[in-house]
């Protein structure tokens, strides 16, 4: 079941002065940020507020480390602006098959690594009425984090 918005995903050309945008304008402060090799982002996430489930809800800040990437094709044809969201779930395999066998294309056989060690996957934006979706399992422990 999807309980929550996890995060929404916003590519940037510099993650550096986006950060920086987001701080000085409203305060919200780097929560955690790497790099993910697999996805091509260099990314930061910026905590909003916790949720009763014991999830969060984020902004994902996203730099492209390759021109090739998901974010990176996408910068080039729409500039900077909202790239995903993302419902947080307790069971991202179980609700990803559920939603496959309504026939929404599934981006991934099996889930993959996302931010703080959480397991992610993607439905296609084309079947989703225009908006990239991710579903979202949070690591055990990414709560804990500083
Ligand atoms: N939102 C809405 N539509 C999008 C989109 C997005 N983010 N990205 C692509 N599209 C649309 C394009 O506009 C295009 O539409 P038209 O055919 O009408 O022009 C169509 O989808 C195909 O786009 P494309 O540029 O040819 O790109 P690809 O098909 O190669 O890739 C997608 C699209 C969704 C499969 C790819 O972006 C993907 O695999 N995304 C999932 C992974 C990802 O986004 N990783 C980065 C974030 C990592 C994280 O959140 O942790
Ligand atoms: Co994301």
């Amino acid at each position: 079941m999807l309980t929550r918005i996890d995060h929404i995903g916003i590519a940037c050309f510099d993650l550096d002065k986006t950060v920086e945008f987001y701080r000085a304008t409203y305060g919200f402060e780097v929560f955690h940020s790497e790099v993910n090799e697999e996805q091509g982002v260099r990314e930061a996430m910026l905590k909003i507020n916790g949720t009763s489930d014991g999830g969060a809800s984020y902004l994902q800040l996203l730099e492209p480390t390759r021109e090739d990437s998901a974010v990176g094709k996408w910068l080039a044809k729409n500039g900077e602006g909202v790239h995903h969201i993302a419902f947080g779930t307790a069971d991202v395999d179980g609700d990803a098959e559920a939603i496959r066998g309504k026939g929404v294309r599934v981006l991934y056989d099996e889930p993959r690594t996302g931010s703080m060690g959480s397991r992610i996957t993607f439905l296609h934006p084309k079947d989703c009425h225009g908006v990239l979706t991710e579903l979202v399992t949070s690591a055990p422990d990414a709560q804990a984090e500083h």
